[in-house]
């Protein structure tokens, strides 16, 4: 699994950066997976300048990850618990919903606009760092970067 630190990119984008290194816009098949991600993030951040301006905000730095929500599911509260079956890892590799866990009050599907998936990255509000939020999938404000991974015959 590689996380890249960049800014301001689309969700589209980072799955065309991670397309370029043979992989796919990850998911995680386990919550302990998720948490190795958090914390390799944590590392990263504290050594970039750019991305500690949003480690600090309320939201955080957000990173891009492989899931979307379900086509089928287009309002709110369509599918059951919007927390576990709203949404579906997109990398072709990941299953369950182990490794999807949201923070507090997410996924909201804000406006019934926010389709794409980033994990947090924030220093000041850690009850939100490594969790999961649905967000705009053209959105690029505070993001930091994405995470690539699992595709189809590798690792
Ligand atoms: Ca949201």
């Amino acid at each position: 699994m590689k996380i890249v630190l960049t800014e301001e990119i689309t969700k589209n984008a980072a799955q065309e950066a991670c397309e370029i290194l043979g992989a796919n816009s990850t998911g995680f098949q386990s919550s302990s997976e998720r948490v190795q991600v958090a914390s390799k993030i944590k590392l990263m951040v504290a050594t970039n300048t750019a991305a500690q301006k949003n480690y600090k905000s309320e939201t955080g730095g957000k990173f891009w990850v492989g899931a979307e929500r379900k086509k089928s599911c287009s309002t709110v509260n369509s599918c059951g618990d919007e927390t576990v079956d709203a949404y579906e890892w997109t990398d072709g590799k990941t299953s369950g919903t182990d490794g999807m866990k949201w923070q507090s009050g997410q996924p909201d599907f804000y406006q019934e606009a926010q389709k794409c998936v980033i994990i947090a990255s924030s220093k000041d509000y850690e009850s939100r760092h490594g969790l999961l939020d649905d967000d705009m999938c053209a959105n690029t404000e505070r993001v930091d970067g994405y995470i690539c991974g699992k595709s189809a015959g590798s690792s």
